[in-house]
Protein backbone atom coordinates (compact mmCIF):
# COMPACT_ATOMS: atom_id res chain seq x y z
CA UNK A 1 0.00 0.00 0.00
CA UNK A 2 3.08 2.25 -0.05
CA UNK A 3 2.19 3.96 -3.31
CA UNK A 4 -1.22 5.15 -2.07
CA UNK A 5 -1.16 8.94 -1.75
CA UNK A 6 -3.75 9.86 0.91
CA UNK A 7 -3.48 13.57 0.15
CA UNK A 8 -4.48 12.83 -3.45
CA UNK A 9 -7.44 10.74 -2.26
CA UNK A 10 -8.52 13.55 0.07
CA UNK A 11 -8.41 16.05 -2.80
CA UNK A 12 -10.39 13.66 -5.00
CA UNK A 13 -13.07 13.26 -2.31
CA UNK A 14 -13.33 17.03 -1.98
CA UNK A 15 -14.05 17.12 -5.70
CA UNK A 16 -16.59 14.28 -5.95
CA UNK A 17 -18.47 14.98 -2.71
CA UNK A 18 -20.64 17.90 -1.68
CA UNK A 19 -19.38 20.02 1.20
CA UNK A 20 -21.20 18.32 4.06
CA UNK A 21 -20.35 14.85 2.74
CA UNK A 22 -16.68 15.83 2.52
CA UNK A 23 -16.75 17.13 6.10
CA UNK A 24 -18.31 13.79 7.12
CA UNK A 25 -15.55 11.95 5.24
CA UNK A 26 -12.87 13.86 7.16
CA UNK A 27 -14.75 13.18 10.42
CA UNK A 28 -14.87 9.44 9.71
CA UNK A 29 -11.21 9.45 8.73
CA UNK A 30 -9.90 10.93 11.97
CA UNK A 31 -12.40 9.04 14.14
CA UNK A 32 -11.39 5.75 12.47
CA UNK A 33 -7.72 6.65 12.98
CA UNK A 34 -8.32 7.35 16.68
CA UNK A 35 -10.17 4.02 17.08
CA UNK A 36 -7.29 2.30 15.27
CA UNK A 37 -4.89 3.77 17.87
CA UNK A 38 -7.12 2.49 20.67
CA UNK A 39 -7.49 -1.05 19.30
CA UNK A 40 -4.10 -1.56 17.66
CA UNK A 41 -5.24 -1.55 14.05
CA UNK A 42 -3.12 -0.28 11.15
CA UNK A 43 -3.51 3.53 11.19
CA UNK A 44 -2.93 3.98 7.50
CA UNK A 45 -5.55 1.38 6.57
CA UNK A 46 -8.05 3.16 8.84
CA UNK A 47 -7.19 6.49 7.21
CA UNK A 48 -7.56 5.16 3.65
CA UNK A 49 -10.79 3.27 4.39
CA UNK A 50 -12.22 6.34 6.16
CA UNK A 51 -11.37 8.60 3.25
CA UNK A 52 -12.87 6.25 0.66
CA UNK A 53 -15.84 4.70 2.50
CA UNK A 54 -18.40 7.08 0.89
CA UNK A 55 -16.57 7.62 -2.42
CA UNK A 56 -19.70 6.56 -4.33
CA UNK A 57 -22.25 8.31 -2.08
CA UNK A 58 -22.69 11.40 -4.28
CA UNK A 59 -23.27 9.51 -7.53
CA UNK A 60 -26.82 9.28 -8.74
CA UNK A 61 -28.63 6.04 -8.02
CA UNK A 62 -28.79 4.97 -11.67
CA UNK A 63 -25.00 5.15 -11.84
CA UNK A 64 -24.62 3.02 -8.69
CA UNK A 65 -26.90 0.35 -10.17
CA UNK A 66 -25.08 0.58 -13.48
CA UNK A 67 -21.67 0.04 -11.85
CA UNK A 68 -22.96 -3.03 -9.99
CA UNK A 69 -24.61 -4.53 -13.07
CA UNK A 70 -21.63 -3.88 -15.32
CA UNK A 71 -19.23 -5.57 -12.91
CA UNK A 72 -21.45 -8.49 -11.92
CA UNK A 73 -21.89 -7.25 -8.34
CA UNK A 74 -25.12 -8.87 -7.05
CA UNK A 75 -27.96 -6.46 -6.20
CA UNK A 76 -30.63 -7.80 -3.83
CA UNK A 77 -34.32 -6.76 -3.68
CA UNK A 78 -33.81 -4.35 -0.77
CA UNK A 79 -30.91 -2.67 -2.61
CA UNK A 80 -32.93 -2.43 -5.81
CA UNK A 81 -35.69 -0.66 -3.87
CA UNK A 82 -33.20 1.46 -1.88
CA UNK A 83 -30.33 2.06 -4.34
CA UNK A 84 -28.61 4.42 -1.92
CA UNK A 85 -27.48 1.27 -0.08
CA UNK A 86 -25.42 0.42 -3.16
CA UNK A 87 -22.93 3.21 -2.47
CA UNK A 88 -21.08 0.68 -0.32
CA UNK A 89 -20.80 -1.98 -3.06
CA UNK A 90 -20.16 0.55 -5.84
CA UNK A 91 -17.68 2.37 -3.57
CA UNK A 92 -15.65 -0.76 -2.89
CA UNK A 93 -15.38 -1.31 -6.65
CA UNK A 94 -14.33 2.31 -7.29
CA UNK A 95 -11.75 2.10 -4.49
CA UNK A 96 -10.09 -0.73 -6.43
CA UNK A 97 -10.69 0.51 -9.95
CA UNK A 98 -10.10 4.26 -9.62
CA UNK A 99 -7.97 4.61 -6.49
CA UNK A 100 -5.86 1.47 -6.89
CA UNK A 101 -6.66 -0.08 -3.51
CA UNK A 102 -5.67 -3.75 -3.43
CA UNK A 103 -5.83 -4.44 0.32
CA UNK A 104 -8.86 -6.71 0.77
CA UNK A 105 -9.41 -5.59 4.37
CA UNK A 106 -9.79 -1.96 3.23
CA UNK A 107 -12.08 -3.03 0.38
CA UNK A 108 -14.21 -5.06 2.81
CA UNK A 109 -14.37 -2.13 5.24
CA UNK A 110 -15.86 0.01 2.45
CA UNK A 111 -18.11 -2.83 1.22
CA UNK A 112 -19.61 -3.52 4.66
CA UNK A 113 -19.71 -0.02 6.16
CA UNK A 114 -23.48 0.48 5.72
CA UNK A 115 -25.05 -2.83 6.77
CA UNK A 116 -22.23 -4.44 8.71
CA UNK A 117 -21.93 -8.23 8.47
CA UNK A 118 -21.33 -11.16 10.82
CA UNK A 119 -17.72 -11.69 11.93
CA UNK A 120 -16.30 -8.35 10.84
CA UNK A 121 -12.56 -7.69 10.91
CA UNK A 122 -11.24 -5.06 13.33
CA UNK A 123 -10.86 -2.55 10.48
CA UNK A 124 -14.43 -3.22 9.28
CA UNK A 125 -15.76 -2.60 12.80
CA UNK A 126 -13.71 0.58 13.14
CA UNK A 127 -15.05 2.08 9.89
CA UNK A 128 -18.62 0.99 10.66
CA UNK A 129 -18.52 2.57 14.12
CA UNK A 130 -16.59 5.70 13.03
CA UNK A 131 -19.18 6.30 10.30
CA UNK A 132 -21.90 6.47 12.96
CA UNK A 133 -20.13 8.40 15.73
CA UNK A 134 -17.98 10.96 13.88
CA UNK A 135 -18.45 14.46 15.33
CA UNK A 136 -20.60 15.85 12.48
CA UNK A 137 -23.33 13.30 13.23
CA UNK A 138 -26.06 14.78 15.40
CA UNK A 139 -29.34 13.00 14.71
CA UNK A 140 -28.97 9.42 15.94
CA UNK A 141 -30.24 8.50 19.41
CA UNK A 142 -27.81 7.48 22.18
CA UNK A 143 -24.89 9.13 20.38
CA UNK A 144 -23.02 10.31 23.46
CA UNK A 145 -23.27 6.88 25.08
CA UNK A 146 -22.21 5.06 21.91
CA UNK A 147 -19.29 7.48 21.42
CA UNK A 148 -18.02 6.64 24.89
CA UNK A 149 -18.52 2.88 24.57
CA UNK A 150 -16.83 2.85 21.14
CA UNK A 151 -13.52 3.50 22.90
CA UNK A 152 -14.19 0.94 25.67
CA UNK A 153 -15.68 -2.09 23.87
CA UNK A 154 -16.06 -1.86 20.10
CA UNK A 155 -18.31 -4.95 19.87
CA UNK A 156 -20.73 -3.41 22.35
CA UNK A 157 -20.80 -0.17 20.31
CA UNK A 158 -21.33 -2.17 17.11
CA UNK A 159 -24.33 -3.97 18.60
CA UNK A 160 -25.86 -0.72 19.89
CA UNK A 161 -25.57 0.83 16.43
CA UNK A 162 -27.05 -2.24 14.71
CA UNK A 163 -29.89 -2.33 17.22
CA UNK A 164 -30.66 1.40 16.88
CA UNK A 165 -30.49 1.11 13.08
CA UNK A 166 -33.01 -1.76 13.08
CA UNK A 167 -35.30 0.17 15.44
CA UNK A 168 -35.07 3.24 13.21
CA UNK A 169 -35.79 1.23 10.05
CA UNK A 170 -38.68 -0.67 11.63
CA UNK A 171 -40.27 2.54 12.98
CA UNK A 172 -39.96 4.27 9.62
CA UNK A 173 -41.16 1.30 7.59
CA UNK A 174 -37.77 0.92 5.88
CA UNK A 175 -36.82 -2.39 4.29
CA UNK A 176 -34.23 -4.27 6.26
CA UNK A 177 -31.29 -5.59 4.27
CA UNK A 178 -30.69 -9.27 5.17
CA UNK A 179 -27.07 -8.40 5.98
CA UNK A 180 -28.06 -5.79 8.61
CA UNK A 181 -30.31 -8.39 10.30
CA UNK A 182 -27.64 -11.11 10.15
CA UNK A 183 -24.99 -8.77 11.57
CA UNK A 184 -27.29 -7.81 14.45
CA UNK A 185 -28.12 -11.43 15.30
CA UNK A 186 -24.46 -12.45 15.13
CA UNK A 187 -23.24 -9.72 17.51
CA UNK A 188 -26.23 -10.08 19.84
CA UNK A 189 -25.46 -13.81 20.28
CA UNK A 190 -21.73 -13.16 20.57
CA UNK A 191 -22.11 -10.56 23.32
CA UNK A 192 -24.62 -12.70 25.23
CA UNK A 193 -22.15 -15.61 25.04
CA UNK A 194 -19.38 -13.41 26.44
CA UNK A 195 -21.59 -12.26 29.31
CA UNK A 196 -22.37 -15.87 30.28
CA UNK A 197 -18.66 -16.73 30.53
O1 LIG B 1 -23.38 6.89 3.95
P1 LIG B 1 -23.64 7.43 5.32
O2 LIG B 1 -24.87 8.29 5.38
O3 LIG B 1 -22.46 8.12 5.91
O4 LIG B 1 -23.90 6.20 6.31
P2 LIG B 1 -24.27 4.69 5.91
O5 LIG B 1 -23.47 4.23 4.78
O6 LIG B 1 -24.19 3.90 7.19
O7 LIG B 1 -25.74 4.79 5.45
C1 LIG B 1 -26.69 5.19 6.40
C2 LIG B 1 -28.05 4.85 5.94
O8 LIG B 1 -28.16 3.47 5.63
C3 LIG B 1 -29.06 5.13 7.04
O9 LIG B 1 -30.04 6.01 6.52
C4 LIG B 1 -29.65 3.79 7.36
C5 LIG B 1 -29.37 3.04 6.09
N1 LIG B 1 -29.35 1.58 6.31
C6 LIG B 1 -28.51 0.82 7.03
N2 LIG B 1 -28.90 -0.47 7.01
C7 LIG B 1 -30.03 -0.50 6.26
C8 LIG B 1 -30.32 0.80 5.81
N3 LIG B 1 -31.38 1.12 5.03
C9 LIG B 1 -32.20 0.12 4.69
N4 LIG B 1 -33.27 0.38 3.93
N5 LIG B 1 -31.98 -1.18 5.09
C10 LIG B 1 -30.93 -1.54 5.88
O10 LIG B 1 -30.79 -2.71 6.25
FE1 LIG C 1 -21.99 5.35 3.67
FE1 LIG D 1 -20.38 7.65 5.78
Amino acid sequence: MKSIDTKKIRKAMEKVQDESRYEHTLGVTYTATALAMRYGCDLRSAEIAGLLHDCAKCMDNAKKIQICEKHNIPVNDVERKNPSLLHAKAGSFIAMDTYGITDTDIINAILNHTTGRPNMSLLEKIVYVADYIEPNRTKAPNLSEIRKIAFIDINEALLMILSDTLTYLTAGGGDIDPMTQKAYEYYKAKIEEQKEE
